[in-house]
C-alpha cells in the first residue's frame, strides 16, 4: 500500500478552511477571521455580561465571576470590578456564541467533528485598572488543560464592541490590551510558568522571556475572530485607555481527548489552585473532572465528557 506524506500536522480537514489557511494555521498557529460572529449575538452576550455584573440576572449554571482585587477597593462601579466571567456554557445567551455555526465550523476543521467545548471566559478590562490586573501575562493554555494531545484543542478569541473615552466605537490595539501571539511558538514545549510580578489576579501564570522572538499584536474589530493553538504562547498587554476593552472566548476539545494527571508533576500547583476555587463553589471534583463539568457537548457524541453532560 502507498503511503502519502503527511501534510498536515496541527489541522484535521478542509471542509471550512482553505489549503492556504490551514498552511497558515500550520506555520503560525493561530489565524484571524474577520467579522466572524453576527453583532446580534455579540451584543447579547454584552448585555448579558453587564445585566451579571449589575445583578439585574443571576449568573447560570456553573458561571464564576472574578473580581478584580485592585479596582474592588476603589468603589467603581460593577462593571468595573468583574475582570472575567468564566465558565459560561450552561448560560443560554452565552451559549448562542459557542455554538455558532460559522465559528464551529472552522473548529471543526482545525479537531475534527467530535467537539465539546471546555473553557469559556468573557473577559473585561475596564479603564483605570491600578495594578496592571488587565495586563494578561504571555503563557500557553495547554499548561493549564488536563487534556491533550493540544492538536486536538482550539481556541476561539472574539472581539466584542470597544468604545474609546470619546464614546467612539474602537478596534482592540495596543493602547487598550489586545491579545499578542508568538507566531510559531505552538510547535515548541511547554514552558515553566509562575506568577509575574505586578499580577494579582488569581491564576494568571506566566512565562518570562522571549523578547527577541517576533510577537504580532492583533488589532481586532468587534466580530473578528483569532482561532488559536493551546502551546502558542500569547497574551495581552493592560488597558491604558479610559474605554472598557471586551472580549469573549471559548476553548474547544476533541471529545475522545485523553485525559493528563498532574499529580507530582510541576503543573499540581495550578490544579491544587483551580480545585480549591471550585471547592469554594461546592463543586468539589478532581482536576480532570472539573474540566468535564465546566464542558458542554457541542456536534457528535458524548465520549469521554458523558458523566457530566449527560446531566443536561
Ligand atoms: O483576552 C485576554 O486579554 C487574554 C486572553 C487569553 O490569554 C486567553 O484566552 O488565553
Amino acid at each position: 500500500m502507498e503511503t502519502y506524506p503527511q501534510k498536515f500536522k496541527y489541522t484535521k480537514n478542509s471542509a471550512f478552511l482553505t489549503d492556504e489557511q490551514r498552511q497558515f494555521y500550520e506555520d503560525n498557529g493561530f489565524i484571524v477571521f474577520k467579522k466572524l460572529i453576527s453583532d446580534e449575538i455579540l451584543d447579547q452576550c454584552l448585555q448579558r455580561f453587564v445585566d451579571i455584573c449589575t445583578k439585574k440576572v443571576a449568573p447560570q449554571g456553573n458561571t464564576i465571576l472574578m473580581k478584580d482585587l485592585e479596582l474592588a477597593k476603589t468603589g467603581k462601579t460593577a462593571e468595573h470590578l468583574y475582570y472575567k466571567i468564566n465558565d459560561f456554557l450552561y448560560d443560554d445567551v452565552f451559549f448562542q456564541y459557542a455554538v455558532y455555526k460559522k465559528l464551529v465550523d472552522v473548529v471543526s476543521s482545525i479537531i475534527g467533528n467530535n467537539i465539546t467545548a471546555t473553557h469559556s471566559m468573557l473577559i473585561n478590562k475596564p479603564p483605570g485598572s491600578t495594578c496592571d490586573a488587565s495586563r494578561h501575562p504571555m503563557h500557553q493554555d495547554q499548561y493549564y488543560f488536563p487534556f491533550g494531545p493540544p492538536e486536538n484543542v482550539v481556541a476561539a478569541w472574539t472581539a466584542l464592541e470597544t468604545i474609546n473615552e470619546k464614546n467612539a466605537l474602537e478596534t482592540i490595539n495596543e493602547k487598550n490590551g489586545c491579545l499578542f501571539v508568538l507566531p510559531g511558538t505552538h510547535k515548541g514545549k511547554l514552558y515553566h510558568h509562575d506568577y509575574p510580578q505586578g499580577v494579582a489576579n488569581k491564576a494568571f501564570y506566566g512565562v518570562q522571556g522571549f523578547d527577541d522572538h517576533p510577537r504580532v499584536n492583533l488589532i481586532m474589530n468587534k466580530g473578528d475572530t483569532v482561532f488559536f493553538h493551546p502551546v502558542i504562547l500569547h497574551g495581552s498587554g493592560p488597558n491604558t485607555t479610559q474605554g472598557f476593552r471586551r472580549a469573549i472566548s471559548v476553548h474547544y476539545v476533541d471529545t475522545n481527548c485523553e485525559f493528563y494527571d498532574f499529580m507530582g508533576t510541576k503543573r499540581e500547583e495550578i490544579a491544587n489552585e483551580i480545585v480549591q476555587m471550585f471547592a469554594k463553589k461546592n463543586v468539589i471534583l478532581p482536576y480532570q473532572d472539573i474540566w468535564k463539568y465546566k464542558g458542554r457537548l457541542i456536534r457528535g457524541p458524548a465520549g469521554n465528557f458523558q458523566k457530566y453532560t449527560s446531566r443536561l
